[in-house]
């Protein structure tokens, strides 16, 4: 089976790719001539992953899925949520975002926080969403080289590394994204076997 992926971020199908068995093979937005920016005008993830999805199945009429993904700080009353993207401005800048977060915590001793990926899978004229989250907290410095995004300054519970220092596996085994992929992969096995 031959589903897109309709995301521009490299790191995203990096992930994804690694959760993705052999009979499915994921096609990337720049293989389908797709390069413009999809507006994400939502007011939800599940409203933006949506939007991102029905983009590409309307526009190149092709099976597809999205993910929109927020991290949502208690102390900051979910924010900077569906806005992590753009979180200090339209540059899209994982430096400049973890900057303004770590200034937004500076003597809050609430850090915890979560990820939360929602997926839209369009399928044979449906639509399914399929969730994943993962609870931790923010540290108030950047920690390791590996990741993207907020992976620096978030630690999940459990573990004394933030995502950054933990191996891609061991992300994609707890993650937000890595637990929404297990769902979706096991509807599509579903599938098949009907
Ligand atoms: P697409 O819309 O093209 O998929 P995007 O980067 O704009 O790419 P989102 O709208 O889902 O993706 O934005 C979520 C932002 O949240 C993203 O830019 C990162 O800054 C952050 N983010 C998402 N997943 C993350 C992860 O696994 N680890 C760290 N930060 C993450």
């Amino acid at each position: 089976m031959q589903l897109v992926f309709a995301t521009h971020n490299q790191n995203k199908l990096e992930e994804v790719k690694k959760l993705t068995p052999s009979n499915i093979t994921l096609i990337s937005l720049s293989e389908i001539g797709c390069t413009e920016d999809i507006p994400e005008i939502g007011k939800s993830l599940e409203e933006n992953a949506q939007i991102k999805a029905n983009y590409v199945t309307e526009k190149y009429n092709l099976p597809c899925f999205a993910d929109d993904t927020g991290l949502l700080v208690n102390a900051l009353k979910g924010a900077p949520g569906i806005y992590s993207a753009r979180y200090a401005g339209e540059g899209k800048n994982a430096e400049e975002n973890m900057n303004k977060l770590l200034d937004e915590l500076v003597n809050i001793t609430d850090r915890s926080a979560h990820f939360k990926t929602i997926i839209a899978l369009n399928l044979q004229g449906s639509t399914s969403l399929f969730d994943g989250i993962v609870e931790g907290e923010i540290i108030s410095e950047k920690l390791g080289d590996d990741g993207f995004g907020y992976d620096p300054i978030f630690r999940p519970n459990g573990y004394q590394e933030t995502f950054a220092q933990l191996s891609l596996a061991t992300k994609n085994s707890i993650s937000h994204r890595g637990k929404a992929i297990q769902k979706l992969m096991i509807h599509l096995r579903q599938l098949s076997n009907v």
